[in-house]
């Protein structure tokens, strides 16, 4: 699997969020990757140019800077891709979901899209509240919105990618009301927390995998969020909401993926060492990170042994 890296924050207004990739691979990532048997090839962080003038749009911050980061991040997924690899993307915020998921779709063809999050991040740059590109990825990406997507500088290269019926959400607990209607105008398949307490998290992953294998089996982005995770646990990041999923949800969820054999790109974004109130709760946040990730490749916590150990004999 091969690592792209974008340390981009112009997607939300804190500082730090750019430092993820970094304080995620100082946490001996792709060192624990290389222990559970994964070939892995770091290709560092990518380099964004600068956009000194960068007006906003609308209430849109930042279009240029996003807009721009994400065609990069774009290619950089297809070569990897298109090399035959599995493709890690370390965040930055989920406004990077447009680059890694474009650019996935545009090397693999369709895609399902598994979208871990607290928030929905399907605003449209017409009902965004906030005016932040990191609340809205999944409205550039889908076809059924495209009508709704007005013409933005550095975003006409993207073209929707992923049909309504190919996403499923989970975790979900602070959706803006504009957000609740497109989900419901487009039939989007959602498991907000109330369904991660009603049927468990092993019930919503079997009900995930079945909804988006029942036509074709398709390759699976994962796009993970860490706000997804209680903040009790995962507080160092910038919209942390109360009442998440648990560590051990959140690892059951990326074994599950794993075992399907179709996850064939993963993001992991939103984790911002500086918003942490202090060094545990950094640690805690960016090793939860980590353990998502190996769960996404492999490790399991029944125990892991390579195929060819040989026991010792006396
Ligand atoms: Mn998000």
């Amino acid at each position: 699997l091969d690592f792209s890296s974008s340390p981009f924050s112009r997607g939300q207004p804190r500082v730090g969020v750019d430092r993820g990739p970094d304080v995620i691979r100082a946490a001996g990532l792709v060192h624990r990757l290389h222990e559970q048997g994964c070939a892995v090839k770091d290709y560092g962080n990518l380099t964004f140019e600068e956009v000194v003038v960068d007006e906003p749009v609308g209430a849109v911050k930042c279009v240029r800077a996003v807009g721009s980061a994400n065609q990069r991040l774009s290619e950089a997924v297809q070569n990897v891709k298109r090399d035959g690899h599995t493709s890690v993307l370390l965040g930055g915020d989920h406004s990077l979901a447009i680059g890694s998921i474009h650019g996935h779709s545009a090397a693999v063809g369709d895609l399902s899209v598994v979208w871990v999050d607290a928030h929905a991040d399907i605003n449209t740059p017409l009902t965004s509240p906030t005016g932040n590109i990191h609340g809205q990825p999944m409205s550039y990406l889908l076809h059924e919105l495209q009508s709704k997507i007005p013409v933005l500088p550095n975003f006409t290269w993207i073209k929707p990618c992923v049909s309504a019926k190919d996403l499923v959400y989970i975790g979900l607990r602070d959706v803006d009301p504009e957000e609740h209607y497109i989900l419901k105008l487009l039939g989007v398949k959602v498991f907000s927390m109330s369904a991660v307490d009603q049927l468990g998290v092993a019930r919503v992953m079997e009900e995930t995998c079945d909804y988006l294998s029942a036509r074709v089996k398709k390759p699976i982005h994962l796009s993970f969020d860490i706000d997804a995770i209680d903040p009790s646990i995962t507080p160092a990041t910038g919209t942390p909401v109360v009442g998440g999923l648990t560590y051990r949800e959140g690892v059951y969820i990326t074994e599950h993926l794993c075992q399907t054999g179709l996850l064939s790109a993963v993001d992991m974004v939103e984790v911002n060492p500086l918003r942490g109130q202090t060094e545990q709760e950094v640690q805690s946040t960016v090793h939860t990170a980590v353990d998502l990730l190996l769960g996404c490749f492999g490790r399991r916590r029944e125990g892991n042994h390579s195929s060819d150990y040989i026991l010792p004999e006396p």
